[in-house]
């Protein structure tokens, strides 16, 4: 497949996880669905219901959409919206995570099982307890602790679960205070339920002091991807507003991280999302944009692109639209 462009243009996709397994390139993204509805702050417009997985036996084979892997319909604690998703492998089992609204609305985890990459997969019967919010991503430590990440603002809800509780109309958060951070929770062993709470994940400045919230550049949005790389950790985000997608380092799996940098420029499309993934010894970038819909924010397209570092680690800029 040719870099920047759709992986597949015969569905709508969007918020790739790319994983490497068994030497396959597996992408687990959203399946936008086709509706003329408004857009508005609540993510209304994204009224996903099933998942398909797409592979590449390599970068220069076909994209195969290998049909749905995971309905809605047979997860009895979804109502609607089936975000994005990751998947991870441990011992020959795949572990599906998947953000969904439950019967009162609200955002919370689910995990699904499978003996194959591309699914089907059978979810559990109810969501992770514990779990709230959006966009898991989930990392396998060399050392076998499994981290779960995830967390959203606006419509992932993130603000209204600040005290662990649901809230439902908090005060907004003063600009000039710390950023939400994602959060993070290890995982059990059965890789299906949270080993303790959700902690709070910090960004901090070039100074040391946390992320503003008012600092719309930078702050967390939504859309976490955890990767390592020469022993460091990589925590990167979409920053929502002002659709960049960032990155911040950091010395352990639950932070702190220090804000370094942009990693891609605005796309075409209000969101902005990612995974990171080595494969055969180069770095790449999976992305979306709405250029397949010409511009319709919730008809989204997967696409990817080489990374790069810096000899100090940084990653270098990209602009979506140049080579
Ligand atoms: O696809 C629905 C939501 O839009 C995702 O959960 C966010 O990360 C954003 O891409």
């Amino acid at each position: 497949m040719k870099q920047n462009e759709p992986l597949v243009t015969h569905i709508y996709t969007a918020d790739p996880s790319a994983h490497v397994f068994d030497g396959k390139i597996y992408v687990y993204p959203s399946h936008d669905l086709e509706h003329d509805g408004e857009d508005n702050d609540d993510g209304d417009e994204y009224q996903m219901e099933d998942y398909h997985i797409l592979s590449m036996d390599d970068l220069d084979s076909p994209c195969v959409d290998n049909g749905e892997a995971l309905n809605m319909r047979d997860i009895p604690w979804v109502s609607k919206q089936m975000w994005a998703p990751d998947c991870v492998c441990k011992d020959g089992v795949y572990y599906l995570y998947f953000p969904a609204r439950d019967m009162d609305g609200r955002f919370h985890l689910g995990v699904a099982t499978s003996d194959s990459p591309v699914g089907p997969f059978k979810p559990e019967p109810d969501y992770i307890k514990g779990s709230f919010s959006i966009d898991p991503a989930v990392l396998i430590d060399d050392d076998g602790e499994a981290y779960c990440y995830f967390g959203g603002l606006w419509g992932g809800q993130l603000e209204k679960w600040q005290t662990g509780e649901f809230i439902a109309d908090p005060a907004p958060i003063p600009a000039d205070a710390a950023a939400l951070g994602p959060r993070v929770a290890k995982l059990n062993p059965d890789m299906k339920s949270f080993a303790e709470d959700p902690k709070q994940i910090v960004i901090l400045d070039e100074n040391g002091e946390p992320i503003k919230a008012g600092d719309e550049d930078r702050r967390y949005f939504e859309g976490p991807w955890m990767h390592k790389y020469n022993g460091k950790y990589y925590l990167s985000y979409s920053t929502g507003t002002t659709h960049y997608l960032v990155y911040a380092v950091g010395d352990a799996p639950e932070g702190p991280f220090t804000y370094k940098g942009r990693i891609l420029e605005p796309v075409i499309g209000w969101t902005t999302h990612h995974s990171i993934v080595e494969y055969k010894g180069k770095w790449y970038l999976f992305y979306h944009d709405s250029s397949l819909s010409g511009g319709i924010n919730h008809r989204r397209c997967v696409k990817y692109r080489e990374l790069k570092y810096n000899p100090d680690g940084t990653i270098i800029t990209m602009k979506p639209y140049e080579d």
